[in-house]
């Protein structure tokens, strides 16, 4: 052991020694890696530390799993309300953070409005009409610490974590902090994940290999730690790919098949209350790295469209109009996921006629340079777009 560590690295050092309780241990040695020494002398020692840690992590891990396998499964509250429209957005924040509101505000649903807690205590849905498409929009009761392990706080994240996006819905009239934190912390007890992308660490088990790990270099740690972590776990055989920067936490969700990985953002309600710009700004400052922020007030009526819109964009949708030549385009669009090209199109018209018969297709951009253009199955769509297909 190196003797020269400050005096802040051994009180820390005892105090993790002295922690039972598995979360907690593992907090107090990231405590004490956090205030390890970085010459070389102590690479030893952090080096063992840091595998302490991983195996730690994957005990804490496996007793999650072993629970969550005595309580039934974490699919079994699933399917409340029943998905309609082009996207569901589901508005999650504490009691009387303003969701109620929000949704009468847009939509043609009455939701009562309190001003005393916990007025809506059921996952409710509403329809909000955006020029030709429609979004359900959901309230989920309002959440508390600890609501996930409540059995209506159970069902209402269980409706969140199958939804399209997350709406959190945070009130500038009180503490912007206490907000965040309570809502991250019952989302992420539910292991649903916002804005984080998935496909940043793959995984696969296999049959025999050993443990295979690629794109080492993406991993933002020491890959001896990945190495321990699946040892821990007694994993053998596994193919981990680090595709892009990767952290331990999202190696532990990628081999998790319970995580769910949700697209999210921020309505921040009551802009007209006292204090509300200066939470603002706040929340802007510490969130807007993560989250898009949509200030609105209800009570003024201000930027409800720009709300709406905004929950249109989170949906990565677009809509493409089919027209027959020399008639009107089609009133109603198709909706597709971002990024869809023609032949997904074409497959919900008549798959038979326009895809395995598939002739041409002419694409019209008003506002485009080119207006006009034939196209192949293969090309990019955009949203408003106005589709002519033909067949053979
Ligand atoms: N000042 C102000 N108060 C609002 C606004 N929107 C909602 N409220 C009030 O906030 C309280 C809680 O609203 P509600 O929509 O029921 O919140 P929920 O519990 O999140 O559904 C009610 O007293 C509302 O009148 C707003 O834009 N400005
Ligand atoms: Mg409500």
């Amino acid at each position: 052991m190196p003797t020269n560590v400050t005096p802040e690295f051994d009180k820390q050092r005892i105090i993790y020694e002295e922690t039972e309780d598995l979360a907690q241990r593992i907090e107090e040695l990231e405590k004490l890696l956090s205030l390890a020494p970085r010459h070389k002398g102590a690479e030893r020692m952090v080096g063992d530390y840091r595998k302490k840690l991983a195996t730690l992590k994957a005990q804490l891990e496996k007793k999650r799993e072993q629970e969550k396998a005595r309580r039934g499964g974490g699919g079994a509250e699933e399917g409340v309300v029943r998905k309609e429209g082009a996207g569901q957005i589901c508005l999650i924040g504490i009691t009387n953070s303003g969701k109620s509101s929000v949704i009468n505000s847009v939509t043609n649903a009455q939701l009562d409005v309190g001003s005393y807690p916990f007025t809506t205590p059921i996952p409710t849905p509403a329809m909000l009409t955006l020029e030709d498409i429609n979004i359900q929009l959901v309230e989920i009761p309002g959440l508390f610490k600890g609501s996930h392990e409540t059995g209506i706080g159970r069902q209402a994240l269980a409706v969140a974590r199958n939804t399209d996006c997350i709406a959190l819905v945070i009130d500038l009239s009180q503490d912007i902090d206490a907000q965040m934190q309570t809502i991250l912390g019952e989302l992420d007890a539910a292991r649903i994940r916002l804005n984080k992308e998935k496909s940043a660490v793959r995984v696969e088990r296999v049959g025999l290999g050993g443990h295979m790990i690629y794109g080492a270099q993406n991993f933002e740690g020491d890959i001896e730690e990945v190495k321990e972590y699946l040892k821990a776990r007694r994993i053998t055989n596994i193919i981990v790919r680090f595709q892009k920067p990767a952290t331990f936490e999202q190696l532990v969700d990628a081999m998790d098949s319970s995580v769910a990985y949700v697209r999210a953002m921020i309505v921040a309600t009551k802009g007209d209350a006292e204090g509300s710009q200066g939470r603002f700004k706040e929340l802007e400052k510490k969130y807007s790295d993560r989250f898009d922020i949509i200030p609105i007030s209800v009570e003024r009526k201000e930027n409800l469209d720009g709300m709406s819109w905004a929950f249109y964009h989170h949906l990565d949708i677009l809509r493409v109009y089919t027209k027959i030549p020399g008639k009107k385009r089609e009133k109603k669009p198709i909706v597709l996921p971002e990024g869809s090209v023609v032949e997904d199109a074409a497959r919900k018209v008549h798959k038979e006629l326009f895809v395995e018969r598939f002739r041409s297709a002419v694409i019209l951009r008003d506002n485009d340079k080119i207006k006009r253009r034939t196209v192949g199955l293969n090309y990019p769509l955009q949203d408003g777009d106005i589709l002519q297909l033909a067949s053979r």
